[in-house]
């Protein structure tokens, strides 16, 4: 019956691939992270801090001669070991449960990782495959129809797998707010992933200093809802934004123009 159930239940993801929507986006995940730390941590920090209190108040001293506890406890001697207590029952409970408590954040956040590193399974999704390429100073987004921009169009709730790399020196391709980041290293390819649920015009930056205009290597990334996006992509075919060599070196003269501007000492001559 139970095999059954699964057979039907990979029968039904073959025939209907998993909507992008569907997938975890990896800003749901660690977003899922960052609560389930901030949950735990807050209450680790509440039960210690309560606890420290509490004993701080009861066994504080009130300025009484008498030991009001005198007859309930047995006070060590000096150079005598403390005795009583439950056998280090205690101390057995407290270090147990933190280490199932951290074992099992370690082992959860594990996977949860894995999953960011490996992505939707492929034969389930219907990934968009766009190649990145960094350059000194600026990105270039090559479409699987060969159709290249400087901004990155995505359509809305579909998986987008990126293989980035890099024509000149080290850079490193990230969008904060879609929580996506990898190095961009010349002759070779890393992967990246995303998903992004609302429409919207994100930024994607430079996360490596690779030179004077590093900091002016930011480009936007337009999110689209599905069918615009499949009709702007059905007029990209054979066009390019932005044309191999010309446009690069307009580019790249752009950035020098920004970079005189914002900061003369950084490309300009000594005055
Ligand atoms: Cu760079």
């Amino acid at each position: 019956m139970k095999e059954m159930a699964g057979n039907m239940l990979a029968l039904t993801v073959a025939v209907f691939p998993l909507h992008g929507g569907d997938v975890r986006a990896p800003s749901a995940v660690f977003d899922q992270i960052f609560e389930v730390f901030l949950l735990l941590g807050t209450a680790v920090g509440v039960v210690v801090v309560a606890y420290t209190m509490y004993h701080a108040l009861k066994y504080r001293d009130d300025g009484g001669e008498s030991d009001p506890y005198a007859d309930k406890v047995e006070r060590p001697q000096m150079g005598e070991k403390p005795t009583g207590g439950s056998g280090g029952r205690k101390v057995f409970y407290s270090f147990s449960i933190s280490a199932v408590i951290v074992v099992s954040l370690i082992a959860w956040t594990y996977s949860q990782l894995l999953y960011i590193e490996q992505g939707p399974d492929p034969a389930q999704t219907d990934a968009l495959e766009i190649d990145v390429e960094g350059y000194r100073f600026g990105w270039d987004f090559i479409y699987p129809n060969g159709h290249t921009t400087n901004t990155l169009y995505v359509p809305q709730d579909r998986v987008v797998r990126l293989q980035v790399t890099s024509t000149d020196v080290f850079h490193n391709f990230g969008i904060p707010e879609l929580r996506v980041k990898t190095d961009a290293v010349p002759g070779q390819y890393t992967s990246a992933w995303f998903t992004a649920n609302e429409t919207g015009t994100y930024t994607a930056k430079c996360y490596e200093l690779c030179g004077s205009g590093h900091s002016l290597m930011t480009t936007e990334v337009t999110v689209m809802p599905q069918d615009e996006y499949e009709d702007w992509y059905a007029q990209t075919e054979g066009t390019n934004e932005t044309v191999e060599g010309s446009n690069e070196t307009a580019t790249a003269t752009e950035t020098d123009q920004r970079i005189a501007a914002d900061a003369p000492a950084l490309g300009g001559a000594p005055a």
